[in-house]
């Protein structure tokens, strides 16, 4: 037992290191965590005696396994998939699924720790996961993607179900690969069941899925810029990746009136000084989703700058949005933003802005919102598909994106309410952390030593 009154976080950190070594993501994200909660929890005795902090960071269990499929030259690979179920106390497990070839332990458990918190901040009944694979998409034919997933699903199947753990999308993990993870599902089980959200609205996915965790990011947004009496409409926003979260901020970015400016992926990114509008995004979705091609195009096409091997941060802005990856925002990139004028960071990606970033920003009163907060639009609304799924109906567009809208305000309201400074400034960062444990360890608490 540790306890958090005699020792301090840096105890509490030192020993989750020693039980999970080699795992830097994992322990960045409970670091960020640590710092909100133990303080939080020295003044609730009940948390502290029942040991919650320290159940929390463990996994209630963790499934890998060999998935070995056959590439177009009738060749066995192998690749390593994996399910971290984190934490079931207040719904079935929950959470995406990365196909990329940096995946692993570290990366994973990461995520499921983040999700956990996510999850409760929804409001909705959905426990934390997140699983994948080393399996890197890119260069593969649809046929070869097809029987990697259907092999994927073959160990997986037995381990998920609609109220034990529901997978849905991440990094290249769309509604392709859901489809046929979904048909494999079905295959095995018998059983046309919601086992899995992000799926194609002909069986049974939600309106506005694909659209939330973007249409949710600008939502969150919009109730940031409220605080200091600021609206989107006008405002310069440079966001990075050209995935499903990047493309769908650009697009609210566009409804809202912002100007959209940078787009990125892996190789670098561009940067369109008159503003990403509709059908320049319509070109990134087609080049993106159909012909799985590069950003760079776009440079080509629309005859704009394109800066290889780079991140979008060095360009003067309004807002910046990271929706690519983990630590894709360094303390050096932060400078920048703040010397650039740079107002609000949010994050589309989960963990998008290293720990000496999120300083830097926080002691120059950048309005700063992790992502546990400001991208749970997505999983929101896989949560919504859990509803329909249910009830076996599907709501409309306008429906589906008013509840989104609405879960976006409330997560915004449980921010503030949680992180509301002396000086009326808002730590999005402490106020997430405690509204998504608080749920979380209440319902532990009711479920005794489990
Ligand atoms: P996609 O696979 O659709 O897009 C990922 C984007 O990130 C691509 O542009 C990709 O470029 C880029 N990217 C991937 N790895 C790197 C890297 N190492 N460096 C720079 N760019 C990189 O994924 P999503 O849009 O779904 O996910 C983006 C982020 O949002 C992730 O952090 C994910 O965890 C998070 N997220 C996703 C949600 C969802 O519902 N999909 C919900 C909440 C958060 P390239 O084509 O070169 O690989
Ligand atoms: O990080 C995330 O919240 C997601 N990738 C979405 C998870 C989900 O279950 O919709």
């Amino acid at each position: 037992m540790i306890s958090t009154k005699n020792g301090t976080i840096e105890k509490f950190i030192q020993l989750a290191k020693k039980r999970n070594p080699h795992q830097p993501e994992f322990i960045q994200a409970i670091t960020e965590v640590a710092h909100s909660i133990i303080p939080y929890i020295e003044e609730h005795p009940e948390y502290e005696k029942t040991n919650i902090l320290e159940r929390i960071i463990e996994a209630e269990r963790i499934i890998i396994f060999r998935v070995p499929w056959t590439n177009d030259n009738g060749q066995c690979m192998v690749n390593r998939g994996y399910r971290i179920q984190m934490n079931n106390a207040i719904g079935p497990y929950k959470g995406g699924l990365r196909f990329h070839p940096t995946v692993n332990l570290s990366i994973l458990k990461f995520l499921a720790f983040e999700q956990v918190f996510k999850n409760s901040l929804t409001t909705l009944p959905m426990g934390g996961a997140k699983g994948g694979s080393d399996f890197d998409p890119k260069g593969k034919s649809d046929n070869e993607v097809m029987r990697f997933c259907q092999s994927f699903m073959n160990e997986l199947y037995r381990h998920i179900g609609p109220n034990t753990d529901v997978p849905a999308g991440d990094i290249g993990v769309g509604g392709r690969e859901i489809g046929y993870l979904f048909g494999q599902y079905k295959r095995l089980s018998n059983k046309f069941t919601g086992v899995l959200t992000g799926k194609g609205f002909a069986y049974g996915g939600s309106l506005i899925r694909p659209e939330a965790t973007g249409y949710g990011l600008l939502f969150f947004v919009e109730e940031m810029l409220k605080t200091i009496g600021e609206k989107i409409k006008g405002k310069k926003v440079v966001i990075s990746g050209s995935g499903n979260v990047a493309q769908y901020a650009i697009e609210k970015t566009i409804q809202m009136g912002g100007i959209p400016l940078t787009a990125s992926d892996s190789d670098g990114f561009i940067y369109d000084i008159d503003g990403i509008d509709k059908d320049k995004l319509a070109f990134i979705m087609e080049l993106k989703g159909v012909h799985r091609g590069r950003i760079s195009e776009y440079a080509k096409k629309y005859n704009v700058p394109y800066y290889k091997g780079e991140k979008p941060w060095k360009i003067p802005c309004d807002i910046a949005l990271p929706c690519a990856v983990q630590n894709e925002l360094e303390e050096k990139d932060a400078k920048l933003l703040v010397k650039n004028k740079c107002k609000l960071v949010a994050e589309g990606a989960n963990m998008p802005t290293t720990i000496e970033a999120i300083k830097y920003l926080q002691s120059k009163n950048i309005l700063y919102a992790p992502g546990k907060a400001s991208n749970a639009g997505g999983v929101a609304t896989s949560g919504l598909e859990m509803s329909q799924n249910s009830i076996r109906l599907s709501w409309s567009r306008n429906e589906v994106e008013d509840k989104l809208q609405h879960i976006m305000q409330n997560i915004h309201n449980q921010c503030v309410h949680h992180g509301e400074k002396v000086d009326g400034t808002i730590d999005y960062m402490k106020g997430a952390n405690i509204a998504g444990f608080v749920r979380v360890a209440d319902a532990m608490l009711a479920e005794g030593h489990v």
